[in-house]
């Protein structure tokens, strides 16, 4: 049987015709999806997002020299930071930061809806377990500093609040991330406080400007990048949603960085003490061609210069004092109030940049083959989370120290950097350090004193092993009443359950 006339009419008008060639070879179920999918692109639009790839991929490939001449970085007086602040600023922040969480008006917006490609897991990134030796989730991190906060800040303030959680998923993870939080009960936040949307996706397109068929009858599809976010706002009525719970300020973070400090009382409380409608949290670039955006002014406009978009002679500009010119490296931690949230989805959205990414893409060739790529062979357009900060009316940073907030999980153990190993090892040299802060000792299996190693750093495997759970410290606080002048043998998790029995042992 033919394809509808009017399908295969609609589609060679838009230079699309080829969707249909290996119509006659489908099941009827795959002809009823095929034509449902193309419905619901249409064909028309179908075209014209092609043709706007294939054109977007021409003009960046000339693109990355005219934005050098442009960049300046982020002047003195918007970047605040924790190294140079007095320790009273620090505090201030941070309890004026508490003191929103305490009135309801704090929400944390976990970005999830990435294909996790290079990790290379077919699951959500948040299910991944670095094999840490309680084998937590990212998911299960997450929500048990959520769990902590909003304790610290009730008990802080004498009352009971909530931190919702808005997660933004996407068709690959929007199922498996479900399953998972029923599967694990949430992780013991109120269900209602846990709020899954998902964003768009596009096709992926040829060079030349043609949807790829990822199956004989089916259109190779992928997320409108995190900045499909503000899309998906308005699609899920996530805004009125923050709005009717009185929330005024939104932490937007990415899911991977297993040291993310959720809702950070001193982040909020500098954003708010400095009447920010928009904020980023950066930490210092570690070397050049490191993969994290710069933070910087473009023609005078803020913005994030992505590591695929700066050339090289630029990420390698130094300053007198040795350091990188751009140095601001985005940890994709980002702070909106909910009115700038509005202000871009009702105004700007659809003149957020599209992107361009260059990736492979398995297809289907003339001959029905799949085939799977060795190089990039598609176009997906992606908009990014952070190019709303040019709208910005009040903008400012927040340099923090990488040690403490930033190993992000992207490759998987083959690689040198930023895998499940060098997480795993961020995470328990800052618990090592905060043990030995709060006077803990250590003890080997034969119980001899495990020599003290203060300044290790984020990137040494710790002399002793011991894991904190975010439901005792949710940044290092508290942990003297439990820890100080205790032996501990490592390997040591330190649980909520556990906190109970070592008070016991302290008074006695
Ligand atoms: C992101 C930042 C980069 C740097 C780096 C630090 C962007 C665009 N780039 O780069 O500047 O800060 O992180 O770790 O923010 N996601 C979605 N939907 C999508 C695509 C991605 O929700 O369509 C999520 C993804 O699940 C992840 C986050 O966005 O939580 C960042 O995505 P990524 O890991 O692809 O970004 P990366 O490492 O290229």
């Amino acid at each position: 049987m033919a394809p509808p006339a009017e399908s295969r009419a609609l589609l060679e008008r838009a230079g699309q015709s080829h969707l249909l060639r290996f119509w006659p070879e489908l099941a009827p179920a795959e002809r009823d999806a095929l034509l449902a999918a193309l419905a619901l692109l249409g064909a028309e639009e179908l075209g014209a997002h092609c043709r706007r790839a294939a054109e977007a991929r021409e003009r960046e490939r000339g693109a990355l020299q005219r934005l050098d001449g442009r960049m300046e970085p982020v002047p003195a007086e918007f970047l605040g930071s924790v190294s140079s602040s007095q320790p009273a600023a620090l505090a201030r922040w941070e309890a004026e930061g508490f003191c929103q969480i305490a009135q309801n008006k704090v929400a944390v917006l976990l970005l999830a809806g990435g294909q996790g490609t290079r990790l290379g897991v077919a699951y959500p990134k948040g299910m991944y377990s670095v094999g840490l030796p309680s084998g937590k989730t990212l998911y299960q991190i997450q929500a048990e500093r959520i769990r902590k906060l909003e304790q610290l800040a009730s008990k802080k303030y004498s009352t009971t609040c909530t931190i919702p959680w808005y997660i933004m998923t996407s068709e690959f993870t929007l199922g498996p991330t479900e399953k998972f939080f029923i599967e694990h009960n949430y992780f013991n936040l109120e269900k209602s406080n846990v709020v899954m949307f998902e964003q768009r996706m596009l096709p992926a397109v040829t060079f030349d400007g043609k949807a790829i068929l990822e199956e004989k009858g089916k259109v190779a599809m992928a997320p409108d990048g995190n900045g499909g976010l503000y899309r998906a706002l308005v699609d899920n009525k996530i805004l009125e949603d923050m709005a009717r719970r009185g929330i005024q300020y939104i932490h937007v973070y990415c899911v991977d960085n297993i040291l993310v400090k959720m809702a950070d009382p001193i982040f909020i409380g500098f954003c708010v003490s400095k009447g920010a409608d928009c904020g980023a949290k950066v930490v210092e670039k570690a070397y050049p061609t490191e993969p994290v955006g710069v933070v910087c002014r473009v023609d005078g406009v803020y913005q994030v210069v992505e590591y695929s978009e700066i050339s090289l002679d630029t990420a390698q500009m130094r300053s007198p004092d040795g350091r990188l010119v751009y140095n601001a490296g985005n940890i994709c931690n980002h702070f909106f109030t909910l009115d700038f949230l509005k202000t871009v989805a009702q105004k700007y959205e659809p003149h957020l940049k599209q992107h361009v990414a260059l990736k492979k893409v398995p297809y289907v060739d003339e001959e029905g083959n799949l085939v799977k790529p060795l190089k990039p062979n598609g176009i997906k357009l992606e908009k990014f989370v952070f190019d709303v900060f040019q709208f910005s009316k009040n903008f400012v940073a927040f340099e923090v120290l990488r040690e403490e907030e930033f190993s992000p999980l992207k490759n998987a153990d083959t690689a040198d950097t930023d895998t499940p190993t060098t997480a795993r090892r961020a995470l328990l040299s800052q618990h090592y350090r905060w043990a030995l802060k709060a006077g803990a000792k250590f003890l080997d299996e034969n119980g001899s004193r495990i020599p003290d190693r203060p300044n290790l750093s984020g990137t040494e495997d710790p002399p002793a092993v011991c894991e904190i759970s975010p439901l005792v410290s949710y940044f290092g606080e508290g942990l003297e009443t439990h820890m100080k002048n205790k032996d501990f043998y490592s390997p040591f998790i330190l649980e909520e359950s556990k906190t109970e029995m070592l008070e016991d042992a302290r008074m006695n």
